[in-house]
């Protein structure tokens, strides 16, 4: 004998937003970790480029004499007829304390970068036994750092450090 009752059907309606909610979730879940690898994978580019250009930047400096040929006692920074817009004109590696390159430039002013890229240069006499400190005075070292920044974000420090002894032995 068969049942009057009407068969039951396949989903109820609380079952059926159910699952509906929990594909979004899955959905959700899965964009969010593209995004996230998406962020990562640039980020790690950035620090690629970063570094990249710390290195080109810090050997241009590095290539410059301890201090000033004409002006040696002068303060950090550039000296007289320097142009911190053309940097061919500078000769030591102190003229760079201060500069900020955007985009970043080689030395021939040929863009290395868009511009949301900036190069900022500080140069500090340090002691080898507190590196960290500047000193307010000429200790015959040098460190000269360059930080990258990417959108208004440091990404990226490098530094060198030059002493006026190892020059001397060159
Ligand atoms: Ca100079
Ligand atoms: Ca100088």
């Amino acid at each position: 004998m068969r049942s009057s009752r009407p068969a039951r059907s396949a989903f109820t309606l609380i079952e059926a937003t159910l699952a509906v909610a929990i594909v979004a979730i899955m959905i959700g879940a899965g964009l969010s970790a593209v995004t996230q690898s998406q962020r990562s994978r640039r980020l790690a580019e950035e620090m690629s480029k970063a570094r990249g250009l710390a290195a080109i930047l810090l050997e241009e400096v590095g290539a410059l004499a301890y201090c000033d040929p004409q002006e040696p006692t002068r303060p950090l920074g550039p000296d007289t007829y320097e142009d911190v817009q053309d940097r061919f004109t500078f000769d030591d590696i102190d003229d760079y304390d201060g500069l900020m390159v955007t985009p970043v430039t080689d030395k021939d002013a040929t863009w290395l970068t868009d511009d949301q890229w900036v190069a900022n240069f500080t140069v500090t006499w340090i002691v080898s036994d507190d590196p960290g400190t500047a000193q307010p005075q000429e200790t015959n070292l040098k460190r000269i750092r360059v930080v990258l920044s990417h959108a208004g974000r440091d990404v990226y420090s490098g530094s060198i450090v030059r002493s006026k002894g190892w020059e001397a032995l060159q």
